[in-house]
């Protein structure tokens, strides 16, 4: 297994989303997508933040959906912590924060272009027939999370590895990507790992000691400013690491057949 599947350019293309969706690669890094000063006036707003909440990834255990934490924080509220919550409460809470959130990452950009606006914006010119935040429920979703790491809690991210692909009661999606832009990175470790075998469909139950049982994976250690995107739905993991904090901005892109691509979190 070789760097065969990351697709590394200057600039984000429809060649390259066409790539990543009809999974002829499974990565695609874009260098110094955002530049570094910006990334730093955002890690210092981000870490500023009264915001930051746990991020807990949706999991099947014994056919259960439960949520797990795997030592990621966040700032904004993830479409998947309210599939398995007792608590109805909770959806609306979602919805009513998504422009919240929206609002608050370009708060964070003191008014400069934020980075998950830029690739929105990309991706809406680059993409026939466009991009659009998703409205899955008639209402408009969230797109655009912080997510960071901690050095101490980062062997949690790196244990297991883990996939994400939305459940298709909300919508039937042919695929599933990811988009992070890396605002703060350690020096040591935090790779984004993922694994080239056929994507997950959605409700899979990840089998126990996955990691043991896969091939090696593919590393990518992403600077200051990288995007990278990827299919979700391949197993993937953080890397432990040492020193200073991991931050990134991220979103789901989803792909059906001749229909916008759907942005949301
Ligand atoms: O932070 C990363 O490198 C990957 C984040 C991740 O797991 C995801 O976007 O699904």
């Amino acid at each position: 297994m070789g760097q065969r599947i990351v697709r590394v350019a200057k600039k984000l293309s429809a060649d390259l989303i066409d790539e990543l969706i009809h999974d002829e690669i499974a990565v695609v890094r874009i260098e110094g997508y955002y530049p570094a000063h910006l990334c730093n006036l955002l890690s210092h707003n981000i870490l500023s933040s009264q915001d930051i909440d746990p991020y807990t990834h949706e999991v099947i255990e014994d056919e259960k959906l439960l949520q797990k934490y795997f030592g990621v924080d966040r700032i904004g509220i993830p479409f998947n912590s309210t599939y398995n919550t007792a608590n109805p409460e909770a959806i609306h809470e979602y919805y009513r924060n998504a422009s919240v959130q929206i609002e608050r990452l370009r708060g964070y950009c003191e008014h400069f272009l934020s980075p998950i606006d830029k690739l929105r914006l990309e991706l809406d010119e680059l993409f026939i027939p466009g991009a659009t935040v998703a409205h899955f429920e008639h209402k408009k979703m969230l797109a655009g999370i912080v997510r960071i790491s901690r050095a101490e809690q980062s062997y949690l991210s790196a244990s297991e590895p883990h996939f994400d692909a939305l459940p298709p009661e909300y919508a039937q999606l042919d695929a599933q990507l990811a988009a992070n832009i890396y605002l703060k990175v350690p020096d040591a470790g935090g790779e984004l790992e993922i694994w080239d075998i056929p994507a997950l469909t959605p409700l899979t139950q990840a089998p126990e000691q996955w990691r043991a049982q896969l091939p090696d994976p593919v590393k990518i250690k992403p600077s200051q400013g990288d995007l990278l995107i990827f299919n979700c739905r391949k197993p993937h993991a953080i890397g432990a690491f040492l020193g200073e904090d991991r931050i990134t901005t991220q979103m789901f892109i989803g792909y059906q057949q001749e229909k916008s691509l759907l942005l949301w979190n």
